[in-house]
């Protein structure tokens, strides 16, 4: 298992206007490059191919705009993070399109969740974002969940993707870096409401997604439990 990279460990790579702006870089945020193995990430990625079977991709739409996602998404777990044109970002026991409930998380996360989440409850939600060679999140903060003292952790499978990390205000200073299939990447702390988004995929870097791509995984403990 690789060993967690501080902050301060990832400036050598950067230029001086970045390692600047990395200063702002929030307690509670790791970034775990190569958490999981070749052989980890596929047997991942069979999990995962199992929920998809039974909870398949679909294209979310922003609120109000309607305008479609880049990323299709599909979700495991008692809630499933959903955004549609008129009840917004929410979460929901149910795929919008099939109307069943979400697949189990697999067992992998769970046991990554116990690894590093340092919270004593489940996760409950496990979305799963698809994105193709154009895809892309914008800066956004998850704060969806009525639980903000467990962390987000999230896993990258497949292609290269830029990922960028600011501070809690939308006009703070962002840090970016590339993010490999196998890496780790946990939003607790006071990072846990910092923005943070994909700004693009390196398309043709990793032949693990079927069709070309990256999966990204994010495990988040929605509701509040007691202590
Ligand atoms: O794809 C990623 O690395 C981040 C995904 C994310 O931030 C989200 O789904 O809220
Ligand atoms: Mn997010």
């Amino acid at each position: 298992m690789a060993q967690p990279i501080a902050p301060e460990s990832l400036q050598h790579h950067l230029t001086a206007r970045e390692r600047l702006e990395s200063t702002t870089l929030l307690p509670g945020f790791q970034h775990l490059p190569g958490y999981f193995d070749a052989a980890q990430q596929a047997e991942l990625l069979r999990q995962v191919g199992q929920v998809i079977e039974q909870a398949p991709f679909y294209r979310p739409a922003m609120p109000r705009s309607g305008k479609l996602l880049s990323v299709e998404m599909t979700n495991a777990g008692e809630l499933g993070w959903v955004t549609d044109k008129d009840g917004g970002y929410r979460y929901q026991p149910t795929h919008p399109v099939t109307g069943a409930p979400w697949p189990a998380i697999p067992d992998m996360l769970i046991k990554l969740w116990r690894e590093l989440a340092g919270y004593p409850h489940p996760p409950e939600a496990c979305l799963i974002n698809l994105y193709r060679s154009s895809s892309k999140l914008g800066s956004h903060v998850d704060a969806d969940e009525e639980e903000t003292r467990a962390p987000v952790i999230s896993v990258s499978l497949g292609d290269d993707a830029v990922f960028h990390l600011g501070g809690l205000k939308r006009s703070d200073p962002k840090i970016r870096f590339v993010l490999h299939s196998g890496d780790v990447v946990v939003l607790g702390g006071e990072a846990r409401l910092a923005y943070h988004g994909v700004d693009r995929i390196h398309p043709g870097t990793s032949p693990l997604v079927p069709g070309g791509g990256r999966i990204n995984l994010t495990l988040r403990r929605v509701s509040r439990a007691e202590p």
